[in-house]
């Protein structure tokens, strides 16, 4: 028999048009208080740097942004053992949500490092890499990056051309990697290469490794605080004991590109939640045909459609990071949350671009920063028609990707 509970207290609810469905009251304690701790970071310390950051395309404080993160127990927060936290993917995506309310370059730092590139370690290691590399992860004095991404094989990793050749106690690594988040500052370059039976394998690349050859892309639009690269390897050479031993298939660089794509769902909202604020409080203070522009009925419906959008999509990502924790999330289930929240932040980022005016275009006013990051990350981590086309392909049983 159905039982309905009474309402506790006597009383009309609160409606909170900042948290229409009260996201506060489904997360624990512990969670809470890493999102406040995650927000208190990101206000004060990343968003006073972040305008100039961006502005000039500055890097300098990317790496003393991964040690911060790695102070907090933010980095690979959702893993265990070798100094993580060991919380779960909620604390994952509340963290990516807060850095992301800043800047997506942000986030992206926290991604690729957590999940690109420290999960495929985590996952596909050998325990003496574990040991090795992984504390040194968790605490942010390392940093890497994960080279799947060649010039010519985007959405298409499966075809890259970046080979393994054996030899003499290890691997001669030949290939040309592009778009690689980090990788001119990182210690580790995490790289996938098939090796001479056609398998996918992956390889600790170590900073400095003769043959390597590392450089910044330059003329970016978006997430220009942080740096996207490009590197070479003519005939370098990775020991044995940098090969990591259980990664056999492109289902291994998948594994990792899965808890990024969560990352990017919650981080997305981060930025829309932003636009809205900054859009909500510019109609309420600008006045045009002698009232704010907040009392317009256009407008109102913008600001609507944008607290519908935000509520509806925090509650997605709260359900797959409940069933990542479950141990019963889909990679297809990720696919959706990713392709739908990044593309829904960038429509809300630029209905608050519009709502601004001319002030609009100007980056003091942050909005135009998250419209051109968003972009970008419509782009990574598997374009929208990409994640249409696995979603396309689970319900039909059709894979139309050629
Ligand atoms: P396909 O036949 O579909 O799969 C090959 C093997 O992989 C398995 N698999 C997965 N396993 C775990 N998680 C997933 N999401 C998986 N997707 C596939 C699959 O079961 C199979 O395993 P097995 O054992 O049978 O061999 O491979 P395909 O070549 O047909 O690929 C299809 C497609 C298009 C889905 C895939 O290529 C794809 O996802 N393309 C998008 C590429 C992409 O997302 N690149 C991201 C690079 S990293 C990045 O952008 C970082 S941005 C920075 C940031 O995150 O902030
Ligand atoms: P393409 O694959 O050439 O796609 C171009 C267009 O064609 C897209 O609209 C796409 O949807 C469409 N398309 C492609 N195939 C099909 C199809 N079968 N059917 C219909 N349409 C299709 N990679 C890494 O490995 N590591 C990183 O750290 C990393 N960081 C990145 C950071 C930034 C800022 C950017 C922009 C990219 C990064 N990438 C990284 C690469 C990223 O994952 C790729 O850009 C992405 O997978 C798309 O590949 P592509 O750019 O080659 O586009």
């Amino acid at each position: 028999m159905l039982t309905i509970t009474e309402p506790i207290a006597a009383g009309k609810p609160i409606f909170h048009w900042d948290d229409p469905l009260r996201l506060d009251l489904q997360l624990t304690s512990a969670e809470k208080e890493v999102q406040q701790k995650a927000s208190k970071y990101a206000q004060e310390t990343l968003l006073p740097r972040v305008l100039e950051a961006h502005r000039t395309e500055n890097y300098e404080g990317i790496p003393s942004l991964v040690r911060e993160l790695g102070q907090n127990s933010f980095l690979g927060i959702n893993l265990h053992g070798y100094g993580f936290r060991g919380l779960n993917h909620v604390a994952y995506g509340l963290v990516s949500r807060e850095l992301e309310r800043v800047d997506s370059a942000y986030r992206t730092v926290y991604s690729v490092q957590s999940s690109l590139a420290t999960e495929a370690i985590y996952l596909n290691g050998s325990d003496e890499q574990k040991e090795k590399y992984l504390p040194g992860l968790a605490k942010g004095e390392l940093i890497a990056c994960f080279g799947l991404t060649e010039p010519n094989h985007g959405s298409d990793p499966g075809s890259m051309e970046t080979r393994a050749t054996k030899v003499f106690g290890g691997y001669q690594l030949n290939g040309h990697k592009k778009w690689i988040g980090l990788a001119t500052m990182a210690d580790l370059l995490v790289t996938w290469a098939r090796d001479e039976e056609g398998i996918v394998r992956g390889f600790i690349v170590e900073k400095g490794t003769p043959g390597l050859s590392v450089e910044n892309i330059r003329g970016k639009f978006c997430l220009r605080a942080a740096p996207t690269c490009e590197f070479r390897m003519d005939k370098a050479f990775v020991p044995e004991a940098n090969m990591l031993p259980k990664a056999r298939g492109l289902s291994a660089p998948f594994m990792s590109l899965n808890k990024a794509r969560f990352s990017i769902a919650w981080g997305v909202i981060g930025a829309a939640e932003a636009c809205w604020q900054i859009a909500r409080e510019y109609v309420l203070e600008r006045r045009q045909f002698h009232r704010p522009l907040a009392a317009n009925q256009l407008i109102q419906r913008k600001l609507a459609d944008m607290e519908t959008q935000i509520a509806l999509m925090s509650q997605a990502c709260l359900r797959v990071a409940r069933l990542l924790d479950e141990g019963q999330c889909a990679h297809e289930a990720i696919s959706l949350v990713k392709r739908h929240c990044a593309k829904t932040a960038l429509e809300i980022a630029l209905t608050a671009r519009d709502m601004l005016g001319a002030n609009g275009i100007v980056d003091e006013h942050h909005v135009i920063r998250h419209v051109l990051n968003l972009m970008a990350v419509n782009t990574y981590e598997g374009t929208d028609d990409i994640h249409a086309l696995i979603l396309g392909r689970a319900q039909t049983g059709i894979s139309a990707f050629s």
